[in-house]
């Protein structure tokens, strides 16, 4: 492997900068390829760096600098050092106690293809400064511990001139809140704006707008109108209000992430905002609510309280994570919100935890930081701040976050503050906590019953496996919430919230006339892998019983799983009470729809796949795949009776509306719709695809259509009735890839790479075509290799553009050492090949470099 030039950054050589910011002016002179940025910038010396004097140090890519003055004095070219990375101004030149800096550069928008700093996107002038694009509108100290208050100029033609903080006249902006350059955004072009206002529990007035392009504006309603929940919910939640006049989102069509919570001016992938009922389905609505909520909590979460540095960057994600998780289930359902993100979480940041790429919640060093705008910092960030509510309760979180947000305001932060004002606020000490901070890898915490005059004991005990860089672990402190059901299934003792703090630790729960059988970590209360030896019939009075919905649900899937699991190694059997026990729950009234979708729905693929990795074993794609066919068409066949009442039932009347009940009802009909098209070869989802008057279930009946190798008809019409809207046309490319069957799979998508709507520049549109193949097992991991070569040369060409993109991407072969050794030697070669591709980027150098080892 060619080795990486790029420098390694760590967290333990932080230094604060020699000199802070206090104010910065910009002024804009927008052009698609000369764009001239002036900027003046207040330097004020940094009294605890005693150890001067100091050379000017600011970062800046791919600028052409025109001038550059320090207290009106133009400093000659000569005495500027410029590299790729920035400049420096010897220490002589720069007033040790304070100055004003002043430099005009030049940039070029339109020749941004990687989307950081300013970009043109459709016409449109667009920014994205996390982490580091800002260094490429200017030179500056672009790092997140240096504030500043921004005033901001734009000179151009576009009708619309945006920046953060409050508008002064058109195109001039004053942001009065300091903040890092990472929350700097610009976005200038010919856009409309949709609507509303807000008025504060204090009384301000706000206006709310959303821009997008001319003739989206009937697509905003919805995330309006989940941006004015968000702003009531985090007032009377979290106790925060909005603090500008004006909230703005716009939504761009070139993006490589989800959406950025710049100050008062959040950017959006348009795919996270645009939704009508015929265009969007439930789970885009709910995204789009979780999204937009995840922004606008990031004001106090991120920017008025922002990180230090990046390796803190689970400061504000794994907390704003957490927090539009809890709005998310408030809105909805707190127990199907939970199943759906412990699902999100084993498949995402469980598979990091187990392979190359795995990190702690905090990593301790970094190559490229955009590498680490992972599912650990996120999702196993927010499970850690869950644990530590549900640790010292509701009343002590809600003062600890009362204190850190009174403590705090305006700072740039560390997790060593966070866990502070947890001690503070709660007198209890966190060090051994703090752990889950630094300890990479998921524990795995064995169960042990004990059941011994009258007396029911757990023995538990902890264990993490070694992580790239981490052989050894410490214990955690894990909490487990156990509940305990006797015989009739009803609740034998008040559950309890158990502390695993040692390595091995037994609870003593109390005296019982017979056995209780246990629902152990209920509501998933630690992110750990549970191994508990419990027989089937247990697993199905559990399934019945149950009244922790989590659990419930854990039950019936870890049954399907291990019959799945024995099935693709063995050849096993299906187990005919299972089919009993799935087919009552499905039938279930007195249960919430869309927690049956989610019983009747099986374990994916990737589970299966990574059941028996756990066991030892060498995942057969071919294998897993039809034993997971099988299973599916025992259940269809068990409930053909019932498949076609059940989906009656669940249809919708009345005009299309996203809430969660009506969704969950349209899940479960999906489901059975699913199930029903193993037995009527499609007549009813051919049905369905006809009179759906929404995406959600147009886009259902031709996923079972295609998952049954049928669907050409369908899958045209919905081409010819969506070619011209990108957004939809993205579901048409990924819903093919996903669901197209082992054998077709490469041959579909290498047809789809060549088809004239298949823009690979556009991240959005790249991603829906390639993610979805690398995530279809059985198609991906063909052992001719085509599917890796496949993958590799479109990670190859995407690179050369945009490095971000593809550096995410190329995270899709971290699994390689899962598979038998042809796979990996497949595998390795593919990855041996992008390494040594000349020019390759250091994002994607660092990914590829670590995965192979
Ligand atoms: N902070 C944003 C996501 C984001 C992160 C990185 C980006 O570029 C590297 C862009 C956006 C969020 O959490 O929503
Ligand atoms: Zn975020």
């Amino acid at each position: 492997m060619r080795p990486t030039q790029a420098p390694t950054i760590r967290l333990s050589d932080y230094q604060e900068p020699a000199f802070w910011v206090d104010t910065v002016k910009l002024s804009f002179d927008l052009d698609p390829t000369a764009t001239r940025v002036t900027s003046k910038i207040t330097f004020r010396a940094n009294e605890t760096r005693a150890d001067g004097p100091h050379d000017l140090k600011l970062d800046g890519r791919n600028l052409k600098l025109i001038t550059a003055s320090i207290n009106g004095n133009a400093i000659p070219a000569d005495a500027i050092l410029q590299d790729a990375e920035g400049l420096t101004i010897p220490s002589d030149l720069v007033p040790q106690d304070g100055f004003v800096w002043v430099a005009e550069v030049e940039i070029n928008p339109s020749a941004n293809t990687a989307l950081e700093g300013l970009y043109m996107s459709n016409g449109m002038y667009c920014t994205q400064c996390e982490a580091q694009g800002f260094r490429k509108i200017t030179f500056y100290p672009d790092r997140p511990d240096v504030m500043a208050t921004f005033d901001v100029e734009i000179k151009g033609d576009a009708p619309v001139l945006l920046s953060n903080g409050n508008k002064l006249a058109h195109g001039i902006w004053h942001d009065p809140w300091p903040k890092p350059a990472y929350l700097f955004a610009l976005v200038a072009g010919d856009l409309k704006s949709y609507d509303d206002t807000f008025t504060t529990a204090s009384g301000r007035h706000v206006d709310l707008q959303i821009f997008v392009r001319d003739g989206d504006q009937d697509k905003c309603a919805y995330a309006m109108d989940a941006l004015k929940r968000s702003m009531k919910w985090d007032e009377e939640v979290y106790g925060r209000e909005y603090d500008l006049d004006l909230f703005m989102i716009v939504a761009v069509d070139d993006f490589n992430m989800g959406a950025m919570e710049n100050k008062g001016l959040n950017i959006f992938n348009s795919k996270y905002v645009l939704a009508s009922p015929e265009t969007a389905t439930d789970v885009d609505f709910e995204r789009i609510e979780g999204i937009i909520a995840h922004e606008y909590f990031h004001n106090w979460t991120g920017n008025r309280i922002t990180c230090r540095d990046w390796f803190q960057l689970c400061l504000k994600e794994g907390l704003t994570v957490f927090r539009d998780q809890t709005f998310t289930g408030d809105m909805r359902s707190h127990g199907v919100k939970r199943i759906d993100d412990v699902l999100q979480l084993r498949g995402r940041q469980f598979r990091e935890d187990a392979g190359p790429l795995a990190h702690p919640v905090r990593p301790e060093e970094y190559i490229e930081i955009n590498n680490f705008y992972t599912a650990t910092v996120y999702e196993k960030g927010a499970e850690v701040i869950g644990m530590l509510k549900l640790l010292v309760g509701d009343e002590n979180y809600r003062k600890a976050l009362d204190l850190y947000f009174d403590r705090h305001d305006g700072q740039a932060c560390t997790i060593e503050h966070w866990i502070a004002v947890f001690e503070d606020a709660t007198g209890r000490d966190l060090a051994q906590f703090k752990r889950w901070y630094s300890q990479a890898g998921t524990p795995i915490v064995k169960v042990r019953e004990e059941f011994a005059n009258g007396r029911y004991t757990l023995h538990l005990s902890q264990s993490t496996p070694p992580t790239p860089g981490q052989p050894d672990k410490l214990p955690l402190v894990i909490p487990v919430r156990v509940g305990l059901l006797a015989g009739d299934g009803s609740e034998a003792a008040p559950k309890q919230l158990l502390e695993l703090t040692q390595s091995e630790q037994s609870f003593d729960l109390g005296a019982f006339d017979e056995k209780p059988v246990p629902s152990i970590l209920r509501g998933f209360s630690a992110p750990v892998i549970l191994k508990h030896d419990v027989d089937n019939a247990t697993r199905a009075f559990l399934l019945a019983h149950d009244s922790d919905p989590f659990n419930k649900w854990e039950a019936g899937s870890a049954y399907a799983s291990d019959m799945l699991v024995d099935m693709a190694l063995n050849d096993g059997a299906i187990d005919a009470a299972y089919l009993d026990a799935i087919h009552a729950v499905a039938l279930d009234d007195t249960l919430d729809p869309a927690f049956r979708a989610f019983a009747v729905g099986l374990p994916s693929e990737e589970e299966i796949t990574s059941a028996i990795v756990a066991l030892g074993e060498k995942p057969d794609p071919d294998a897993i795949y039809g034993a997971r066919n099988a299973l599916s068409l025992a259940m269809a066949q068990k409930m053909a009776d019932d498949l076609p009442n059940l989906y009656t039932a669940m249809q919708v009347d009345g005009p299309y509306s996203p809430d969660a009940e009506a969704a969950g009802k349209r899940a479960l009909a999906s489901t059975a719709l699913g199930l029903l098209t193993k037995l009527d070869g499609g007549k009813t989802a051919a049905k369905q695809f006809d009179n759906a008057d929404n995406m959600t279930l147009q886009i259902s009946a031709l996923a079972a259509l295609i998952r049954a190798g049928a669907g050409e008809t369908q899958s045209a019409a919905f081409y010819d009735q969506w070619k011209s809207d990108n957004i939809v046309l993205d579901k048409w490319f990924a819903i093919q890839a996903s669901c197209a069957t082992p054998d077709a799979g490469l041959d579909i998508v290498q047809q789809l790479a060549t088809h004239p709507d298949f823009n690979w520049k556009n991240p959005n549109r790249f991603r829906s075509l390639i993610g979805p193949f690398a995530m279809n097992p059985a198609a991906f991991h063909r052992i001719d290799g085509k599917g890796y070569q496949f993958l590799a040369d479109w990670l190859i060409k995407l690179d050369a553009i945009n490095p971000q993109t593809t550096a995410r991407m190329a995270g899709l072969f971290e699994t390689w050492k899962r598979y038998d050794k042809k796979r990996q030697t497949l595998i390795t070669g593919q990855l041996r090949r992008i390494a040594d591709t000349k020019n390759l980027s250091k994002d994607t150098s660092e990914i590829v470099g670590k995965i192979l080892g």
